[in-house]
């Protein structure tokens, strides 16, 4: 029988080895996932680094995807792009070539020693919750709020051409 697919939201960051060409390519990684789609993604947004400062600036997007997935198995498919994409993980908050980060799965609340969702940092995180407003502005975020609410204490970021 087949699973009914969830909709679930991907966060993607890159500082290192062309950005937003990691960002793009990853979006099309997504929907090579077994069961997965991509609906739909946000602009690209560049923000200055949260955490250390002595790194470069980020390259930021959402994107929506419907998965038939279970949470697990598809954090192991989102660690398996961030290998392709060469990320090591080196220093704690330190500049990455691709980080995918499982932002939200459906409404569920998930607390195991290798995922948390909703993602722990989300609603503090202009970089994510600005995309984010771009996809889905009738968002609320389990826990926190809606959305709106939530983006509207961030300053607003960049968007940086998908082409060129
Ligand atoms: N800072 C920005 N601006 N964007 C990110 O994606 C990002 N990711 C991280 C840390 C190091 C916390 N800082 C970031 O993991």
């Amino acid at each position: 029988m087949k699973r009914r697919a969830e909709i679930v939201y991907i966060g993607l960051g890159s500082n290192l080895e062309n950005p937003r060409d990691q960002v793009q390519r990853a979006l099309v990684e997504l929907g090579q996932i077994p069961g997965t789609r991509v609906d739909c993604h946000s602009s690209l947004y560049l923000s200055a680094p949260l955490g250390p400062e002595d790194q470069p600036d980020y390259v930021n997007a959402v994107a929506r995807l419907s998965t038939e997935l279970q949470p697990l198995p598809l954090l192991d498919a989102l660690q398996r792009i961030e290998q392709k994409h060469g990320r090591v993980r080196e220093r704690h908050w330190g500049p990455r070539t691709l980080d995918l980060d499982i932002l939200l799965y459906g409404d569920h609340c998930i607390d195991l020693p290798r995922l948390l969702v909703p993602h722990p940092h989300m609603h503090q995180r202009g970089f994510v919750l600005k995309p984010l407003l771009e996809i889905a502005p009738d968002l609320c975020v389990p826990g926190r709020g809606p959305l709106v609410e939530l983006a509207a204490m961030h300053d607003e970021l960049h968007t940086t051409p998908v082409e060129g």
